[in-house]
């Protein structure tokens, strides 16, 4: 596989600086060198740089940084777009607002290959809100919701070429949701599988159910792995932690599971904020889960189908 590691150091949708300092901890961390190993040919096309600067002002007071975080989307779309020509792009992340870009950009080329885009939502936030929803203002809490076509997003956010149906997008590791967004995400029809349902019928079962839907629609999957997903004991390096994330050993599954699925055509690595790390290890394990979904295992064992 032709890995493309593309650096997005997008700190401007998180209410706290440092993720700015993302792309730079995942190469300190070894990623590339490690895909390398698994014979994969790797490729850093280094940090993807915001376009031009316009002046917005929305009427929801409470937004912020809409100007940067409309600059990098516009630049993350085209990029997005242009390498996933082929191969496999990897965004190294930058806060989740990077997301509205990439999507976006990926859902485009899906279209153009003739084949639906799906979209696997690890996370601890659903990133639901709108323009006029947000409270907090901070825009990582939106890409969903945007590159679903959700309206609120119209003379702000570029044209939407390719909304990804909402049908298409499961979410996975979900334990924070404001109330708009429940009520959003409900008339939306997203399937959300909360820490609750991961509790009762264990992680894999959902991500199955989901990857089945995935290869009977022959669809292409573009995996977003927010490190709020993992719990906070084993991932501190992220601005909104919240209790009660996915354990290593989920984590891994899952990463693992996603591999052998051979469904994956694109991957986000968001929201970490090296500033709050312990000793780099969060860049490292999440550097590690994303060898896990380009084939790192334990042992060897016969590929399961999922169609
Ligand atoms: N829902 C909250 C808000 O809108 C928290 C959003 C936090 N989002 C992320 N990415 N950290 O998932 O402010
Ligand atoms: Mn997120
Ligand atoms: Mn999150
Ligand atoms: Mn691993």
């Amino acid at each position: 596989m032709h890995v493309k590691l593309l650096g997005a150091p997008v700190q401007e949708g998180a209410g706290r600086r440092g993720c700015d300092m993302g792309p730079a901890a995942y190469r300190a961390a070894g990623l590339a060198e490690s895909l390398a190993e698994l014979g994969h040919d790797v490729t850093d096309l280094g940090d993807v740089r915001p376009a031009t600067l316009k002046s917005h002002t929305h009427t929801n007071p409470a937004v912020k940084k809409l100007d940067e975080t409309v600059a990098w989307v516009e630049a993350l779309t085209e990029a997005a777009y242009a390498a996933s020509a082929d191969g496999m792009p990897v965004f190294l992340g930058g806060d989740h607002s990077l997301s509205a870009g990439t999507v976006a950009g990926i859902a485009r080329r899906a279209k153009e290959k003739g084949r639906p885009l799906f979209v696997l939502w690890l996370d601890a936030h659903t990133d639901f809100h709108s323009l006029v929803t947000t409270e907090s203002g901070n825009l990582h809490g939106t890409p969903v919701a945007y590159f679903t076509g959700r309206p609120g997003f119209e003379g702000y956010f570029p044209p939407l070429t390719t909304p990804v149906d909402p049908a298409n997008v499961s979410m996975i590791g979900i334990r924070s949701v404001d109330p708009a967004e429940r009520q959003a995400i409900n008339n939306a029809g997203i399937q959300v599988c909360d820490m609750r349902m991961i509790d009762e019928e264990g992680i894999a079962v959902p991500l199955k159910r989901f990857l089945n839907k995935v290869a009977a629609a022959n669809g292409l999957l573009h995996v977003s792995l927010d490190v709020d997903f993992l719990d906070p004991s084993i991932a501190p390096a992220v601005g909104t932690t919240v209790p009660g994330g996915a354990t290593y050993r989920e984590a891994h599954l899952v990463m693992e599971i996603l591999h052998d699925s051979g469904l994956v055509c694109s991957l986000d690595l968001v929201e970490l904020n090296p500033f709050l790390d312990e000793r780099g290890r969060t860049a490292i394990l999440m550097a590690d889960l994303a060898a896990s979904l380009m084939g790192k295992r334990v042992m060897d064992r016969p590929t399961r189908s999922y169609a």
